[in-house]
């Protein structure tokens, strides 16, 4: 990852409050994007975020009053007051066919070597991970869809292993998913993707006991990779989602170093709670600011409201290693 984005001194930020005693917590601002943000759409969650040119840009997933989501393109001087365009992303492709997009939602944007990648789950006869690249954030790309359906949470390393692009995801099925593991796959070119690998499995507890799927592009440390990622628990009402991390494998990023045993914050507050969906807390991307040991993480909540929460990396690195339970 380049300096800039692992050194985003005017990332949004807000100390802990005191008493709080858990690693993450919440912006008191919070919701950052309330209801019906644009004409279009009811709700913007589930979004990514990335420092640009000393502000910040935003792929969004926008829910519309038809019900089907697509993606709009943001920008924001302080990654918190946001001007969210009217109108979709207009994609450019040089390929001929294949790109139907029925619906698209949960984007990610990653940025390996000198060009900006989105991801996103495609609608594409089911659902299925779809991929665009961007330099300026005015043309974006389509590239080939990186799955067969269905899958969901694809979600880019900043750089590659082996010279390859590399890719958590999660193989999925046609609904809502009542199942779920997180696999890295291998691309030399962003389009043909192998070498798949199991990374995580749903279980161990009751939190992630339903399905898990990786968040936030990961974030490199110094012995690994830290990876948030979103745990489902089934109840008798529903699926509840609350935020995850693990490190990973520096060099070989399939392989699990750590992997925190508890769900480090999960839906408490009312704009979680209370939505088209209740009880998600759906972490997609993060800031970081290394050189004052902070990170933001935007989670959508309750698929209604774009929201933030903030921690101390060392702080986090040490709960995920002291709290660890790999099985
Ligand atoms: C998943 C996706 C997410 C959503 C979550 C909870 O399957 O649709 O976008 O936040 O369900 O409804």
């Amino acid at each position: 990852m380049s300096d800039d984005l692992r050194n985003v001194t005017n990332m949004p930020w807000e100390e802990k409050p005191a008493g709080w005693h858990r690693p993450l917590w919440r912006f008191s601002g919070n919701p950052v994007i309330g209801r019906n943000p644009i004409k279009k759409a009811y709700g913007i969650y589930n979004s990514a975020v990335i420092a640009f040119e000393g502000g910040f840009v935003g792929v969004f997933r926008a829910d519309y009053h038809a019900g089907n989501p697509r993606l709009h393109f943001g920008r924001s001087p302080d990654g918190i007051n946001w001007n969210i365009d009217e109108e979709p992303i207009e994609f450019v492709t040089q390929l001929q066919d294949g790109l139907e997009s029925e619906y698209a939602y949960d984007p990610r944007i990653c940025k390996v070597e000198d060009t900006y990648y989105i991801t996103w789950c495609n609608g594409y006869h089911g659902p299925t991970i779809g991929v665009a690249s961007t330099k300026d954030f005015k043309t974006f790309e389509r590239l080939e869809n990186a799955f067969l359906p269905y899958n969901r949470n694809g979600v880019l390393f900043p750089e590659k292993f082996n010279g390859n692009f590399a890719m958590l995801s999660r193989p999925s099925d046609t609904g809502h998913t009542p199942f779920g593991d997180i696999f890295y796959s291998e691309s030399p070119d962003m389009e043909f993707w192998g070498r798949h690998r199991h990374v995580m499995s749903k279980g161990i507890n009751w939190w992630q006991g339903t399905k898990i799927g990786a968040g936030p592009v990961p974030i490199k440390l110094e012995d690994g990779w830290l990876m948030f990622y979103h745990g489902v628990m089934s109840t008798c009402n529903g699926f509840i989602y609350r935020v995850g991390a693990a490190i990973l494998d520096l060099e070989k990023p399939w392989i699990v170093k750590y992997r925190c045993r508890d769900a480090l914050i999960g839906p408490e507050e009312p704009y979680e709670t209370t939505g088209y969906v209740p009880n998600v807390l759906f972490p997609v991307c993060a800031l970081t600011d290394f050189s004052n040991d902070r990170v933001a993480v935007y989670c959508g909540a309750a698929d209604t409201f774009t929201t933030l929460v903030f921690g101390h990396i060392s702080e986090l690195v040490a709960y995920i290693k002291e709290n660890s339970q790999l099985s």
